[in-house]
């Protein structure tokens, strides 16, 4: 069912099933927050730099957040745009929006006015959160200029040093003074219900128009519970956070939200450079972290004679892209810790591989789902039609923690939802006999950048409104550092001429997210195409493996 706002239920005998099972226990992700307070009070909670915030401080802090953004304002069900780098500052706004009943929409450091005004519009978002600077960028110019283009007027919250909006300068927010315990009371009555939005994600994309993915704090709840379980998260964990918090992976599976629900500590790093996080697994006694595939690879060299004492480190989870065996099975003797490989979606669906696993299941498969509600159906690439056991086909997912839809977007879940409410993941799988999942390859048209997904229509859209460009087709081109990057195949208008540099120049121009800018660009006198017109990405992709003539 589909609300008047565009937000996709999941069935109502469904509902029933999954609130009878305690998959959905119908309480708000902030109510956590005191219930940690209460438990764990004095121990610390997130540690980022030299700041080291306890669950009592870490509760106080998002309360008194809480309560400034709705004296500002912001209330139940309206929707903040959340842009922060891994910092103490995005735990605490997270769950002051928790605790409030307001969704942040989890965007990344990276984006720009492209991505930020689509999305903000899209949402509807009420407020945007941004930090002053990051790796030199003014990204409270940047929200301004965003806000500008908005509807409603639209105030910019801004966390950092140079501050400058009266009144809505993050440093004058964070403040837990006044009576915490009046203060606790008066957030609670607010509190939003279980099946309210808690957040939004950015889905992975293959589509030119932005796709935002609505977790419930039920779904969002249970999903966090199960992973911390599976991986057997507990109040020794030091979760080590150095891949961009917005993705769900370390955000939630288990992540950030995982190791607080169990009474850990999260470091915070904002970049995984093996320098300055193995020196924080060292000084920290980190248990374990996530990584992309990309940085393992660098971490797997990096680890060997680096002087640091990593014998902390008991497991590390490798996902968000494909991971080669042999890469897998060298991960963890290079740390001196077992992995755990995820296959996972901001969709919903994630599995893991179980924790002691066999090395045929812990670095060849993708693991098996979190929920025993969990629906895995292997299907010929786009029918519903079931393949045989074990054999390749496309991945199709249903549960209770796996939406039924994308948020305002009908026309693209007509394409990406069946009937009966099954995702089409785009992903090829197989399944084991032993039921793990193994990722195979992919239908969906998106380049996969050392785990950031950028989709090809986005960028082909793009690119095509450049005068110099008749026709774009962005492909992937496999790399051994980052799995792949963005090729561009171009049809010129007659005439024109352009280089990889004016392209990437006028790309960056239109603010589109550095990631996503391509990195190599081939001009032909014509693309190829399919017999229905498209063109033939089969045929260019096998124009950039290595052997096959150009
Ligand atoms: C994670 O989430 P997204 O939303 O950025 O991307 C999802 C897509 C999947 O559909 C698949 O194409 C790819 O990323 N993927 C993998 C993979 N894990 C994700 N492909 C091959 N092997 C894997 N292990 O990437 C994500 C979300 C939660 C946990 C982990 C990853």
């Amino acid at each position: 069912m589909t609300t008047d706002d565009g937000l996709v239920t999941w069935p109502e005998d469904l509902a029933y099933a999954y609130r009878t099972a305690e998959c959905w226990r119908g309480r708000p992700l902030g109510d956590y927050l005191w219930e940690w307070a209460d438990r764990w009070g004095e121990q610390v909670a997130v540690v980022d730099g030299d700041r080291r915030l306890t669950y009592r401080e870490l509760a106080e802090l998002a309360d008194g957040l809480a309560e400034h953004l709705s004296e500002n304002g912001l209330r139940r069900g309206h929707r903040v745009l959340l842009q922060l780098p891994n910092c103490w500052e995005f735990v605490v706004v997270t769950l002051a929006c928790f605790r409030l009943g307001v969704a942040p929409v989890m965007m990344l450091p990276q984006h720009r006015e492209h991505e930020l005004s689509a999305i903000a519009a899209h949402v509807g978002v009420r407020a945007l959160i941004v930090p002053d600077r990051w790796r030199d960028y003014d990204h409270q110019a940047l929200a301004y200029r965003v806000a500008a283009g908005l509807p409603g007027p639209t105030p910019v919250f801004v966390f950092g040093e140079g501050t400058r909006a009266p009144g809505r300068d993050g440093r004058d927010l964070l403040r837990a003074d006044g009576d915490v315990e009046a203060r606790r009371r008066r957030l609670d009555a607010l509190a939003p219900a279980g099946d309210d939005v808690a957040l939004f994600l950015l889905s992975g994309g293959t589509t030119a128009v932005p796709k935002v993915i609505a977790r419930t704090h039920n779904d969002y709840e249970y999903n966090i519970r199960r992973c911390a379980d599976v991986c057997r998260f507990g109040r020794d964990t030091v979760y080590l956070a150095v891949l961009p918090i917005g993705h769900n992976f370390p955000l939630a599976n288990p992540g950030v939200l995982g190791t607080l629900y169990s009474g850990g500590r999260v470091v915070l790093l904002p970049s995984p450079r093996p320098g300055p996080a193995f020196a924080a697994v060292e000084t920290e006694r980190v248990t374990t972290t996530s990584l992309v595939p990309a940085v393992a690879i660098t971490w797997t060299v990096a680890a060997t004679d680096c002087g640091r004492d990593l014998s902390s480190l008991q497991q590390v989870h490798v996902g968000g892209a494909m991971f080669a065996p042999e890469l897998a099975a060298a991960l963890g003797p290079a740390l001196g810790c077992e992995v755990q490989q995820v296959y996972g979606m901001a969709e919903g669906l994630v599995c893991y591989t179980p924790v002691g696993a066999p090395p045929e299941v812990a670095h060849r498969t993708q693991g098996r789902p979190l929920s025993p509600f969990d629906e895995l159906l292997v299907v010929e690439p786009g029918t519903e039609r079931p393949v045989a056991a074990g054999t390749i086909g496309e991945l199709l997912t249903r549960g209770p923690y796996t939406p039924r839809g994308y948020y305002r977007a009908p026309e693209q879940n007509a394409l990406s939802y069946t009937a009966a409410g099954w995702y089409r993941t785009g992903d090829l799988v197989r399944l084991t006999d032993g039921g793990d999942v193994v990722v195979c390859g992919r239908i969906k048209e998106l380049i996969n950048r050392a785990g950031e997904k950028i989709s090809a229509g986005e960028i082909e859209m793009l690119a095509q409104e450049l005068p110099e460009i008749a026709e774009a087709a962005a492909v992937a081109m496999p790399d051994p550092a980052v799995g792949e990057r963005l090729c561009l195949f171009v049809q010129l208008h007659p005439g024109r001429g352009l280089t990889l540099r004016r392209l990437a120049a006028a790309l960056t121009a239109r603010g589109l997210a550095a990631f996503k800018v391509p990195e190599r660009l081939v001009v032909l006198d014509e693309l190829p195409h399919t017999p229905v017109g498209k063109p033939d990405k089969k045929a260019l992709r096998l124009t950039l493996m290595p052997g096959v003539d150009r």
